[in-house]
């Protein structure tokens, strides 16, 4: 199972601890980190850096030849929540990526590419629970756009050009070593900095506004997963379906209480609300469970004491 690895966004939130797992898998030398900018020391000084503009099909060409890389990740993405403030930027930028990286494909230079989708594919005509992996998509976000149009996308580069292009549609990621940005469900990471820091928090969005989320430790095992498993595994070429669960603001603070019974929490929705409504509750991925085994591990109270331990060591 040897792989060339190239890691574009290495120094966002869920590329820093792709880097650090993929590895442990293929080794040091086999897995080169990049990013647009030296934003994240951690990552730069871990191990092969190189600096990347995912935009500038010749900048990332460049990187593959170097190492000889057959496999890329591509995290580098612009998410809901910035989108709108920049929605022409976000366009250009998560779909110039996207278009860059399977054309690298297409012309053969590397062999697979993994390409993260999101919940935002999916809009307020959606079914709201137990969203089923075919359904109505009308996405009200620009992010949201941007994944839907770069799903077909990747199922046209599989079919016409047979590219080994593998997605997941990813929910709201809860991590404690990078943070994440321009998201709408980053309330659910910031809750836990600020409960160890001030044991207070206020939240952006409604106290029963329930979303899909997941720990970071099941996202990461998902992607390494969908990479493994054999070609002819994988039976959806936009992007799968992907689930663990469920939660409000206010059943998080609960959470978060059962360890600090003083912490408080307060709402003061905002613009993200809006985005936060258009998504789904909860989603169906029997897909994922079926084609390739996908099963998460980690429930809210799991993610609450890993949460409060690594943060509390962090902030000590
Ligand atoms: C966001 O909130 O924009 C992302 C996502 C769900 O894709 N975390």
């Amino acid at each position: 199972m040897s792989s060339k690895i190239l890691i574009i966004g290495a120094g966002g939130q869920i590329g820093s601890e792709l880097t650090f797992k993929l590895r442990t898998i293929y080794g040091d030398q086999n897995v080169i980190a990049s990013d647009i900018s030296y934003r994240n020391e951690t990552i730069v000084n871990s191990g092969i850096f190189e600096i990347v503009d995912a935009q500038d099909y010749a900048s990332i060409k460049i990187c593959v030849e170097k190492y000889n890389i057959d496999t890329i990740y591509l995290m580098a993405a612009m998410l809901s929540a910035t989108g709108e403030k920049y929605p022409m930027k976000a366009w250009d930028l998560n779909m110039s990526t996207l278009f860059n990286v399977l054309n690298l494909a297409r012309a053969k230079f590397i062999k697979k590419v993994f390409w993260p989708s999101s919940i935002a594919v999916f809009g307020p005509t959606t079914p709201v629970n137990y969203t089923p992996q075919y359904t109505v998509m009308e996405p009200t976000t620009v992010y949201g756009i941007t994944k839907q149009v770069g799903e077909r996308w990747c199922e046209y580069y599989f079919n016409k050009y047979d590219v080994d292009v593998r997605s997941l549609r990813y929910p709201g990621i809860i991590s404690w070593k990078t943070l994440p940005g321009g998201g709408t469900t980053d309330y659910a990471v910031e809750i836990y900095h600020e409960a160890i820091k001030n044991n207070q928090y206020e939240c952006f969005l409604k106290e029963d506004t329930e979303l899909p989320m997941m720990f970071m430790d099941d996202a990461i095992k998902a992607t390494v997963d969908i990479m493994q498993a054999p070609h002819t595994a994988i039976k959806i070429r936009s992007s799968y379906n992907l689930s663990a669960i469920s939660f409000t603001p206010k059943a998080v603070a609960n959470s978060i209480k059962k360890h600090l019974p003083e912490f408080k929490i307060s709402y003061k929705p905002d613009y993200r609300q809006e985005i936060a409504n258009s998504w789904p509750k909860n989603i169906n991925d029997s897909y994922a469970r079926q084609d390739w085994k996908w099963k998460h591990k980690f429930n809210l109270d799991e993610i609450t004491e890993e949460m409060l331990t690594q943060l509390s060591k962090t902030y000590k």
